[in-house]
């Protein structure tokens, strides 16, 4: 399977992030995507590919323009606040709440960072636009690929991309590279595009771009919001409104859920994707759904994820793969190497 790399993720390392009252170490560090890399060549398991360079333009398609201007302006505004900051990462500190205006684009940075985010857990770091433009860039390749007949795709990218709405990051992501894949599979011709989210947190930002739409379907299986970020969405009864009712499927699953379950919750999935006949799918893959990672609380074990490729297999679709989260740094190169592995199989 063809892998586009981002070869600019790097670029993007938070130095901490706030966690209950106290900073603690990031945990989407640059590892993670070598340590997939590095596992992927090692199996001989696809080519690795540079992706076609994207214009800013191509982020509009799922992007507010004020959003990815924002973004574009948002290290030098911030060093601009004060010249010590280009020491340190952008945390936002003030939210605006429910009813604020958010229609007037503050001129005070701080402002700006806390209308265009919902979490302190992301630091917008002096790369983070260019790590991640260089992930929609392969997210948009890996689309394109399977649109000329490939079998599948790997956009094996950082920072992930599913918590990323229309105009805001969170959750680790800045640009929704899972949403841009879709939307380039649309415009390229697919009727219907479903996206599958395995990652171990509900796709908040996948979802409420969609969320109107009936012509991409979002089914995630992620940990109950009740307990788990993002919180405030991802619950079962948020099927999608308008033109959108119906095409919006969350399976929320309790924390301490055995691969057992989680693997009927997938069936269940791939059952609403086959009676949803949809013409091409993305996958949002994230093995935080891993039994040892640090953040949270599924059970899969590292064979598991042979099983789950093997499954997205049966759906007969040719998948892009899209790397979302995953922090147990020793074992994501095994984890998503098998799932990749267990669909070329
Ligand atoms: N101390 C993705 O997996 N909060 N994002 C975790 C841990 C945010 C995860 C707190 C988790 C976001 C793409
Ligand atoms: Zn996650």
């Amino acid at each position: 399977m063809k892998t586009f790399f981002n070869a600019e993720h790097a670029h993007h390392e938070g130095m901490v992030e706030m966690f209950r009252g106290e900073f603690v170490p990031c945990f989407d560090v640059p590892a993670r995507a070598e340590r997939v890399l590095v596992e992927m060549r090692r199996r001989g398991l696809g080519t690795m590919a540079n992706p076609a360079p994207i214009k800013d333009e191509a982020l509009l398609r799922v992007h507010a323009p004020r959003y990815v201007d924002f973004l574009r302006d948002a290290w030098s505004s911030w060093v601009a606040l004060d010249p010590a900051n280009a020491y340190r990462d952008a945390l936002p500190s003030v939210w605006p709440v429910r009813q604020h205006r958010t229609d007037v684009v503050p001129d005070n940075f701080a402002a700006r960072l806390g209308l265009f985010s919902f979490d302190a857990g992301t630091p917008l770091t002096q790369g983070a636009w260019r790590a991640a433009r260089g992930g929609a860039a392969c997210a948009i390749a890996a689309a394109r690929h399977v649109q000329t007949g490939a079998k599948g795709a790997f956009a094996l990218t950082r920072p992930p991309g599913h918590h990323a709405g229309y105009d805001f990051f969170g959750g680790y992501c800045f640009l929704n590279n899972a949403a841009l894949a879709a939307q380039t599979l649309r415009d390229g011709g697919a009727e219907r595009v479903a996206v599958l989210d395995i990652d171990y947190h509900h796709g908040n930002g996948t979802q409420s771009l969609f969320y109107e739409r009936a012509d991409v379907v979002y089914v995630s299986i992620h940990a109950d919001p009740r307990t788990d970020y993002p919180f405030y969405l991802g619950h079962a009864d948020e099927r999608g409104c308008g033109p959108g009712e119906g095409s919006n499927v969350n399976l929320p699953l309790p924390r301490g859920t055995p691969f057992g379950v989680w693997r009927a919750a997938l069936a269940q999935a791939l059952h609403v994707i086959a009676e949803a006949r949809v013409d091409a799918l993305v996958v949002s893959l994230g093995v935080d759904t891993f039994e040892g990672d640090p953040i949270s609380g599924f059970l899969l074990c590292s064979d598991d994820y042979l099983q789950v490729g093997e499954e997205i297999a049966y759906a007969h679709l040719p998948p892009v793969f899209v790397l979302e989260g995953g922090y147990a740094v020793d074992a994501i190169g095994v984890n998503v190497a098998n799932v990749l592995e267990g669909y070329v199989a």
